[in-house]
């Protein structure tokens, strides 16, 4: 029953609800220990990915997305869909006056690509690390852009680099109702309890 897989919210009533925050608000500073402390933040992180045409024309999807699986990300968002220059001149802004963006343009409109919102405690900089340095003839071996692209261009991944570019990278190619929030049954073999 793949419904046990979502998050369990069980039915509570506004008066319960006003107690149990009203026991927080005053449990919240006595709890000094770190453990405690870390349940009242919120650490688990989300971040946009695109396998980029170079990934998609050489038949890399199933072999990426492995690896994210495989590193315990949590898969909120999937979709596939053919970028615009209008999308990418908001997405690459950075790089707009540069002289590669218009071969940058090209290659990222070349095939459609598939965007992903993954999830997890430090997404945004694990994503980053397994992804590698831009170049991929620069990227260390072991990451993705090391093992599967020789090009600065041509890098197979993108991921967002900040938590703020994270917030606004998901809002540009996912609508609200494209992010699905759920916690696998297994999560706490993926992370102890304090860790998420
Ligand atoms: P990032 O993808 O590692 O965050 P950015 O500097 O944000 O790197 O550049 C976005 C994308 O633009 C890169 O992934 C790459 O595809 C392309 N790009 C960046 N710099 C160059 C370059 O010098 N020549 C060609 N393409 C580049
Ligand atoms: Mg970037």
């Amino acid at each position: 029953n793949y419904n046990r897989a979502q998050t369990q919210k069980p039915d509570i009533s506004p008066f319960e609800f006003r107690n149990i925050l009203a026991i927080r608000m005053i449990w919240l500073p006595l709890s000094i220990r770190k453990g405690q402390m870390l349940k009242y933040l919120k650490i688990m992180e989300k971040t946009l990915v695109i396998f980029k045409p170079s990934a998609v024309e050489r038949g890399l999807v199933g072999r990426i997305l492995a690896r994210f699986e495989n590193k315990g990300l949590i898969i909120e968002g999937i979709k596939m869909m053919q970028l615009t220059e209008e999308i990418l001149r908001e997405h690459y802004a950075h790089l707009v006056d540069r002289p590669f963006f218009p071969s940058l343009l090209r290659s990222m409109t070349a095939t459609p690509v598939i965007v992903l919102c993954l999830k997890g405690n430090d997404a945004i900089n694990v994503v980053r690390m397994m992804t590698g340095a831009t170049n991929g003839r620069k990227a260390q071996p072991g990451t993705i852009r090391g093992d599967f692209s020789v090009s600065g261009q041509e890098n197979v991944v993108h991921a967002s680099s900040s938590p703020e570019d994270a917030e606004v990278e998901i809002a540009r190619f996912f609508r609200p109702e494209e992010i699905i929030e759920w916690t696998p049954a297994g999560i706490g073999f993926i992370y102890e309890p304090d860790e998420r």
